[in-house]
């Protein structure tokens, strides 16, 4: 089964806010794992006890930056699928923007949760995919993406990046 796929699903999910006619998001600085150093959404793997994906999206932002979020009031923001040189597994991830939440972000063991004004969104120190889609995102775009990581996780070979207009 050498050219076997195996497929993943992976939620990530981006809380913005107006603060004082400013727009924010919020990003959570990955502590430990997968992406550990970079500044991301919140999410993670699908279980198979979540009864949505819309609700997964929303249990990892609850565990992850300690707010309470519910899966309904998930919007749905589009698909991006990555992919790692000589690695069989496919990152299917379903992206989502919420609004709606209550509490106060704070630090967990995964997330260190910031505000960031989408004028000072810090890509260096993201994911390289994040700078082609995520203004997209956040300027109410949905967004369709597959990207193509080298085995070394930090340099994209190739890629193919549309919006859904809705
Ligand atoms: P856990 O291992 O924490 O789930 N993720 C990515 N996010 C971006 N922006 N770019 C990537 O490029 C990513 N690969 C994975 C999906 C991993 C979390 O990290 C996201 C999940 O939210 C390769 O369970």
């Amino acid at each position: 089964l050498q050219n076997a796929v195996i497929i993943k699903h992976y939620t990530l999910a981006f809380l913005t806010r107006d603060q004082n006619g400013c727009n924010e998001v919020l990003l959570g600085m990955k502590k430990r794992g997968f992406g550990a150093g970079k500044w991301n959404g919140f999410g993670g793997k699908v279980e198979p006890s979540d009864p949505t994906v819309a609700d997964a999206a929303a249990r990892e932002m609850t565990e992850e930056a300690n707010i309470t979020v519910h899966g309904s009031d998930m919007q749905d923001k589009g698909t991006l699928v990555f992919t790692f040189t000589g690695k069989p597994e496919v990152m299917h991830v379903h992206v989502y923007q919420v609004t709606k939440y209550s509490g106060i972000p704070t630090e967990t063991e995964e997330m260190r949760p910031q505000w960031y004004q989408y004028s000072a969104i810090p890509y260096s120190s993201m994911w390289s995919d994040d700078k082609y889609w995520l203004p997209s995102l956040l300027e109410g775009h949905k967004i369709i993406g597959q990207f193509d990581f080298d085995s070394d996780e930090a340099k994209i070979h190739h890629y193919v990046l549309d919006t859904i207009e809705h």
